[in-house]
């Protein structure tokens, strides 16, 4: 008997997971938790041997307890590949610097799948991709090796939806959307899916379908934290504090979904995944003038973030150069330490590119902080821009600003008490307030 079908006896059957990162790796602990061997593919050495201890290379809490409960074979070889029975890809999907999506990730896991395929394998992409990829991009590579998608093997599309940092929403209980190349792909994938999954399993008329939801929910995301990033500028000049409007707007108890205006948007869903359809519409002869320019708008906020602070020292006869200014926050989003696309990259160039003097600290990333904690950037710092709301900024002591003599708050999340820090005589700008 071979190695898959004694394997196969003892547990649900082998999976392989290609990338072990806030997607991967949750996915390989629920599966290994529901009785599947799994196999992980990562490209990091040291994360694989840290994985391979029971240890997360990752910062999130739950992980970090999971992974001591479960059993992961993680490598950097595709041989595993070999003797799976469903290989899942979870690999990033970035844009480079010119925002052109960066499928380099997704063809090299393609690649090696190919090289190591068999007979009967379910191969399913779960990193998020615009309508086409699986079948224009993966379909070719994989039957390269000379086996039949739909006879040999079977290519499926479950879009992630991993929210990092979220208490509520997690692998297990978030509803997952599949489409798959063949019905007999789609009924192997939504068993699979339903074996681990304590969340609904959506089938989709076709793998494009699947790939084209993920695509919709997180560009849904960007156009409407642009429309309130437009206001927030144009409340600025007709002096409306838009965050209290949107509050207002918000006790519509129908047809309203509030979001906040800010100092951009980070991360590598929102901010990129618009422009994987961007780019493939375009293929098609469509221009998607309105989902670039939401790009453009969000793209704009840190340099008007700025612009905010410069006006303002301007206004008192001060500048910028001779400013030393307090960056509070590196990451794209609150209580994560997570850097990607994160628009204190660009507050950090504006600010370096009119030549003023920054002091950073994030808690989540205290080796590229320039000071060791918040108190020590307040005493060096005369003015701060707020860009992550961490709850170590969102709980500080106000009366801290006034005690080490801050002169100008920019809170880039709206997060701060804006009436006690005016009343501590401290100039407050927020974004649309
Ligand atoms: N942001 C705003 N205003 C908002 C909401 C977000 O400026 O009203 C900014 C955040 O500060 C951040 C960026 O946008 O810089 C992205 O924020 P996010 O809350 O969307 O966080 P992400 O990137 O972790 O998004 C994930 C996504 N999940 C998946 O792609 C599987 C997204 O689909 C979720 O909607 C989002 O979490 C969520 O709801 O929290």
């Amino acid at each position: 008997m071979n190695m898959r079908k004694k394997v196969k006896n003892k547990t649900k059957g082998i999976v392989t997971i290609i990338g072990l990162g806030y997607v991967g790796l949750p996915l390989a602990c629920l599966c290994s938790e529901k009785g599947y061997k799994v196999y992980g593919i990562g490209k990091d050495r040291k994360k694989i041997n840290l994985i391979n201890k029971n240890v997360s290379p990752l910062q999130d809490k739950e992980i970090e307890e999971w992974l001591k409960k479960v059993k992961i074979e993680a490598g950097i070889s595709f041989d595993i590949v070999k003797r799976s029975d469903i290989i899942v890809i979870c690999v990033p999907t970035p844009v480079d610097e010119q925002y052109n999506p960066d499928l380099g990730p997704v063809k090299s896991a393609t690649e090696g799948i190919r090289k190591n395929m068999k007979r009967g394998q379910l191969i399913i992409m779960e990193s998020t991709i615009n309508p086409g990829v699986c079948e224009e991009v993966m379909l070719p590579i994989l039957e390269k090796s000379g086996l039949k998608a739909g006879k040999d093997f079977d290519l499926a599309h479950c879009p992630e939806r991993i929210n990092p940092g979220d208490s509520k929403w997690n692998v297990r209980n978030i509803p997952r959307c599949v489409g798959a190349l063949s019905k007999k792909g789609l009924d192997k994938s939504v068993k699979f899916y339903k074996s681990i999954l304590e969340g609904s399993v959506i089938p989709m008329k076709s793998i494009k379908e699947a790939e084209a939801t993920k695509i919709i929910e997180n560009s849904f995301r960007d156009v409407n934290i642009a429309f309130v990033n437009e206001l927030a500028k144009s409340f600025e000049k007709l002096g409306i504090d838009l965050f209290n409007v949107i509050k207002g707007a918000s006790t519509k108890p129908f047809a309203f979904m509030p979001h906040w205006p800010g100092v951009g948007v980070g991360g590598h869903c929102i901010p990129v995944d618009p422009y994987y359809l961007i780019e493939r519409a375009k293929m098609s002869g469509f221009d998607h003038k309105f989902l670039k320019l939401a790009r453009e708008i969000n793209n704009s906020m840190p340099a008007y973030a700025v612009n905010l602070l410069v006006k303002i020292l301007n206004h008192l006869g001060k500048a910028l150069k001779t400013t030393r200014v307090g960056v509070l926050g590196l990451s794209y989003k609150p209580d994560v330490g997570d850097i990607r696309e994160s628009p204190s990259l660009k507050v950090l160039k504006h600010l370096k590119d009119l030549e003023a003097n920054v002091e950073i600290y994030d808690p989540y990333f205290l080796e590229k902080s320039t000071t060791k904690n918040l108190d020590e950037l307040l005493k060096k710092c005369q003015v701060i821009i707020l860009v992550t709301n961490h709850n170590e900024f969102i709980d500080m002591d106000l009366a801290k600003l006034k005690k080490y003599g801050i002169k100008v708050v920019i809170d880039g999340r709206n997060c701060l008490n804006k009436e006690k820090i005016i009343k501590l005589g401290i100039i407050y700008k927020g974004i649309g307030r």
